[in-house]
């Protein structure tokens, strides 16, 4: 059998301060562990000109290396992982955020445990064994804690993780995930992990510290709140 190659799907909007160090450190992270992967980077018409920066790194580290899928403008993430997909050539694809919320060194080890049970999802958790998060404030931390029991509650999804999204995917597993589910922000993640257990697919958990973006703006407020509400009680009632 030929070798496993990871394409790491990397969206971005205004992520110029953040996206030399977390294209830095997957390649020296991937490549001192002897892994073949490929990084595709879509941004959206970022106005800070982080597509300018991937350019630049693209001279850097060779077009095998670093693949650019740019859009005109903010699509969301849920399109933005559909086109991005198109593009990979590996087998198995890596999604996981540019703003260093999400550090590389996890992927070994998701690449691993993968391999130790042939999972078809290896999720990264912030809420089992050395898991956790840093730099959130008191009101973050309980709006995700709280969204995640609630969503555990309703959907007995059988993972820890329901809105995280480090994750890795055998790439046929993850196109029909993809086909299978309707849902937008938040819920996209949840729904994608609800929909692999009720098709009957292996979900491994890695656990994973997750840090607080300190450059560009959070996006999480009232409207995202509701917005994960309406979208787990639709869920609910359609699982
Ligand atoms: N291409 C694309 N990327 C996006 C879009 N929205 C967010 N992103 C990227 O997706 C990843 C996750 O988005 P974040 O804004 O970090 O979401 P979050 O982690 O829930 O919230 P904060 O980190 O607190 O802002 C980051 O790499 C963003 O740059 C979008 O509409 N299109
Ligand atoms: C990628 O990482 C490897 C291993 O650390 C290193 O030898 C190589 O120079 C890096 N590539 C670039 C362009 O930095
Ligand atoms: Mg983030």
């Amino acid at each position: 059998m030929a070798q496993n190659k990871y394409s790491i799907l990397l969206p971005t909007y205004n992520e110029r301060e953040n996206l030399p160090l977390i294209i830095w450190l997957i390649n020296k992270t991937l490549s001192e562990s002897g892994i073949d992967f490929e990084v595709i980077i879509i941004d959206d018409g970022s106005p800070d000109g982080t597509l300018d920066v991937a350019k630049q790194l693209q001279k850097i580290f060779g077009e095998k290396k670093i693949i650019l899928r740019p859009r005109e403008k903010k699509l969301g993430l849920g399109t933005a992982y559909i086109h991005g997909i198109k593009h990979a050539t590996g087998n198995y694809i890596i999604i996981m955020d540019a703003d260093l919320s999400h550090h590389p060194k996890f992927i070994p080890q998701f690449i691993k445990k993968q391999k130790e049970g042939n999972y078809d999802i290896i999720s990264g958790t912030r809420y089992i064994g050395d898991g956790g998060v840093y730099g959130w404030d008191l009101r973050r931390k309980l709006i995700s804690r709280g969204a995640n029991f609630l969503a555990r509650v309703l959907l007995r999804p059988g993972a820890s993780d329901l809105t995280g999204s480090f994750r890795l995917y055998k790439k046929e597993i993850l196109e029909k995930l993809i086909a299978a589910c309707g849902s937008k922000g938040y819920v996209f993640q949840m729904e994608m992990i609800v929909r692999a257990r009720q098709f009957g697919y292996a979900v491994g958990e890695v656990p994973i510290t997750f840090v607080d973006r300190f450059y560009g703006e959070s996006k999480l407020g009232g409207n995202e709140v509701i917005q994960y509400a309406t979208g787990l009680l639709r869920l609910f009632a359609t699982t």
